[in-house]
């Protein structure tokens, strides 16, 4: 009996580093690639924190941040939100004093804040400063919700701008350059 509790255990303790350690995933609509993180829960600060001490695939991490209609529907379809309880931060912010609720919001990563879609955008506790997965959906998938900037959440979504190396890029065009020189040949 000792043994069968100790195998569970083991079983049960791989499935949850299983999950919590899905490998990060790529939407070819950029060529990045994102990840669910719900290993800890903490507030927007401590999540941007933790994005940022990340790295896949030699690049750093940050808070996803979503600028087009394509990048919420592919996010929407691809990661299963449905066991967070708090919603998921993504990486965006309000600057201070900005007009209430729609004014100031900033991408962590500095893109141009020209696609949005809110669901909850109310600053309804007075105090509602960062961007979060709201509980509904449309057209374009999940809609969003301001939330306070020091409430928890159990739930990240982490984005990495993985680019090719530019040793990779160099070596694929002298393969490609010696390729069409043989061919001349
Ligand atoms: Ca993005
Ligand atoms: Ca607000
Ligand atoms: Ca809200």
């Amino acid at each position: 009996m000792k043994s069968v509790t100790l195998s569970l255990t083991v079983v049960v303790a791989v499935l949850f580093f299983a999950t919590a350690n899905a490998e990060p995933i790529k939407w070819a609509g950029n060529g990045h690639y994102y990840e669910l993180q719900d290993s800890c829960t903490t507030d927007w600060f401590g999540w941007n924190s933790y994005a940022a001490s990340q790295t896949f695939m030699g690049t750093q991490g940050y808070l996803a941040t979503i600028t087009s209609a394509d990048e919420n529907l592919w996010i929407t379809n691809n990661f299963d939100f449905s066991s967070n309880a708090y919603g998921c931060f993504f990486g965006a912010y309000q600057q201070p004093n900005s007009q209430e609720p729609d004014g100031g919001w900033t991408w962590i990563t500095g893109e141009e804040w020209n696609y949005t879609n809110w669901g909850g955008l109310n600053n309804s506790l007075g105090i509602e400063d960062v961007l979060m997965r709201h509980d509904t959906k449309n057209a374009d998938g999940w809609t969003w919700n301001d939330y306070p900037s020091t409430y928890p959440s159990d739930c990240a979504l982490i984005e990495y701008s993985v680019v090719p190396e530019p040793s990779t890029i160099a070596l694929l065009a002298s393969s490609l350059a010696a390729l069409f020189l043989r061919r001349k040949n």
